[in-house]
């Protein structure tokens, strides 16, 4: 039976399982990519497994969230991940070189390869045909150790592109109708794996654009074939050697087919405050906008800004609108500057920032109260943008183009002639910002500031969990709720007890007291609790303030794995109907005595004398990871 792409490189990097769907397997990692937000905590669990050097092909450090050097904390962090990037044989890239995604897509991905980033948007190097998989740092501090990376099989859809793109019609476009038409929670268990001729139309930049926001899909990864546009891409920079040929099997089997003709899609946006509130630009209608921001992982490639200057070139910004711009790599600013569409942006009025995530993670530029922000980042969770009632819509570069020169929201195939951009042959490629590691460690000095806290220990669960229901919440909640992301929280990262403080405080700002009072919490989820990003800090402040179980409906792949990581049971309802007879308050009884020998628990409500059933769907590992508390103990013990 033949194979389709998914397949063919889980096959050749299998250690452990069967590809059948829903199994859990094992594989082996290539290429591994932390960024400073969740590497500190990955290096600090990487240091905990007693390694003296990795053991993947490549691991490479970038420095892209905590670009705002507003205290100590982020400089700090950003020397420590230096110097243990040069300690454990690791590449370092440097503040200022660029996104982690889309410098890896440069300089490193690699088509038939495995890569495991902690970052959700790690997929983005699916454009170029990689196996690439978001998750949580101590995961990848395992991979970096050699350890295989487990995860469940995915069933794997087909998304077959027909066609060719309109004018003005562009790569996020065709994502925010994949968006629509799945959902956030229509990817969880999937690889979504793109083909048809259309995708020969599509560059790799435009296609990684595709793959990375199938993370807002909850898919565990996207890719796109390896073909003749690959080679060109990986030409253009001066990496030709990467390339093969990686093509799915004709007879090759997928668990759905959707078929998408890119000729008929228009411009879409998507609307506060999910990624899959989809909508056509033309049909939401004029609505006034303060501030447009370009950039992110999503939509920073050099044919983005490029499109971008074109249309801002000898014109100006709308004097309400503000409109600012993060190039992706230093690469692309480089060339926007050679070129001269640097000078064209600056002219038009759009405020120009340095090569980093910035305000897609909430670092600075926070939208005015109650404003509306047109982004062409991949996630617009209410209050991620730094203010709490600002209304955020995801679109395309071109969109928000025209829209920063109206100031309100704008179809570009108003802006009248196409413009078209040339793909370099060439790019400019200058790595002088990316260090690499010395060829011995001796004498190099991991230098910790006092913002590098000790790791939390987890603690293996107890033989009866007796703890109140502290927090209920509805469908959805993402990460962001959880642990915030922004300027105030993100220097904190390296430090637990402080990061703690602030867990669910957009939902319930005197959690983190209760969780400290009680000692011992349970919390009630709905759907796809944890989608968004791969921060374990999501887990660990809860583990910090006592959390024993979470107990929901459904939860994310990747917060799910992070719940079981740091020791917290993750179990979802045998009959949903029983998420609404629990109230918050409620004191649960679990009784784990027979050390999660069954599929089912059955959990005791003691305040009203009723009884509800759970699954734990827990693989014989991962029970053993729960019971040992925690992965790095569990680890620790294997190597
Ligand atoms: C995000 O987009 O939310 C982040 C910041 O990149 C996260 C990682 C993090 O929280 O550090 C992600 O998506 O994994
Ligand atoms: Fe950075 Fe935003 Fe991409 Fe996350 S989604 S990696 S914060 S640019």
């Amino acid at each position: 039976m033949g194979m389709n792409l998914a397949e063919k490189i889980i096959a050749s990097h299998l250690v452990e399982g069967r590809m059948v769907p829903g199994e859990e397997i094992g594989i082996r990692i290539d290429q591994t990519l932390t960024q400073d937000a969740t590497g500190t905590m990955a290096y600090l669990e990487f240091e905990a497994l007693g390694i003296d050097r990795v053991r993947t092909k490549l691991s490479v450090s970038y420095v892209d969230h905590n670009t705002l050097q507003t205290g100590f904390e982020n400089a700090d962090d950003h020397r420590f991940l230096q110097s243990i990037a040069a300690k454990y044989g690791i590449i370092f890239s440097r503040p200022g070189n660029g996104i982690c995604h889309q410098v890896h897509l440069e300089r490193f991905a690699a088509p038939g390869t495995t890569l495991l980033g902690s970052d959700s948007h790690t997929p983005t190097a699916g454009g170029i045909g990689a196996l690439a998989i978001g998750a949580g740092g101590l995961e990848v501090a395992v991979a970096m150790a050699g350890g295989p990376f487990y995860f469940t099989m995915p069933e794997v859809i087909r998304i077959n592109l027909h066609g060719r793109l309109s004018p003005w019609v562009s790569a996020k476009d065709v994502i925010l109708e994949v968006l629509r038409i799945l959902t956030v929670k229509g990817g969880v268990g999937k690889i979504i794996e793109y083909g048809g001729e259309g995708v020969k139309t599509l560059s790799v930049p435009e296609r990684a654009t595709i793959a990375n926001m199938g993370a807002e899909l909850g898919a565990t990864t996207s890719i796109f074939p390896s073909d003749e546009v690959t080679l060109a891409f990986l030409k253009a920079q001066g990496r030709e050697k990467d390339w093969v040929e990686l093509l799915p099997d004709p007879d090759a089997r997928y668990s759905r087919i959707i078929d998408i003709d890119l000729s008929s899609l228009e411009p879409l946006v998507a609307k506060p405050h999910m990624p899959d509130n989809v909508a056509k630009v033309r049909e939401v209608g004029p609505i006034k906008v303060d501030q447009v921001a370009i950039g992110s992982c999503t939509n920073s490639s050099y044919i983005d800004l490029m499109r971008v200057a074109a249309i801002l070139k000898g014109k100006r910004v709308h004097p309400e609108v503000s409109l600012v711009i993060s190039p992706g790599s230093r690469q692309v600013f480089y060339l926007l500057a050679q070129n001269g569409a640097l000078a064209d942006l600056i002219a038009s009025g759009a405020r120009i920032l340095e090569c980093a995530c910035g305000p897609c993670i909430g670092m600075g530029q926070a939208p005015p109260s109650g404003g509306v922000s047109l982004r062409t980042f991949n996630r617009n969770f209410r209050g991620r943008s730094g203010t709490a009632d600002a209304l955020v819509y995801l679109a395309s570069p071109e969109t928000a183009a025209a829209t920063a020169l109206t100031g309100v929201l704008t179809d570009p195939r108003e802006l009248g002639e196409p413009i078209s951009i040339a793909f370099p042959e060439r790019f400019p490629v200058d790595d002088g910002l990316i260090l690499y590691p010395p060829a011995s460690s001796e004498g190099v000095e991991i230098k910790r500031g006092p913002n590098i806290k000790p790791l939390p220990q987890a603690q293996p669960l107890p033989e009866v969990i007796s703890a109140p229901v502290l927090l209920k919440v509805g469908d959805n909640i993402t990460t962001d709720d959880i642990s915030p992301a922004g300027a105030k929280y993100l220097p904190l990262r390296s430090n637990i007890p402080a990061l703690a403080e602030h867990a669910f405080e957009g939902i319930d700002p005197t959690f983190a007291r209760r969780a400290k009072e009680a000692g011992q919490g349970v919390i009630v989820g709905g759907q796809n609790y944890g989608q968004g990003s791969s921060r374990e800090h999501a887990a660990l402040c809860p583990m910090y303030l006592g959390i024993k179980a979470v107990i929901a409906k459904s939860f994310a792949r990747i917060h799910r794995s992070n719940l079981i990581n740091f020791g917290i049971l993750p179990l979802t309802f045998v009959e949903e109907k029983d998420y609404d007879d629990i109230q918050p308050g409620d004191q649960l009884i679990i009784d784990l005595k027979d050390r999660l020998g069954g599929e089912v628990l059955t959990i005791r409500n003691a305040t009203r004398g009723t009884s509800f059933k759970v699954r734990h769907n827990l693989s014989p590992r991962q029970k053993e990871i729960i019971l040992a508390g925690g992965l790095l103990n569990y680890t620790k013990k294997k190597l």
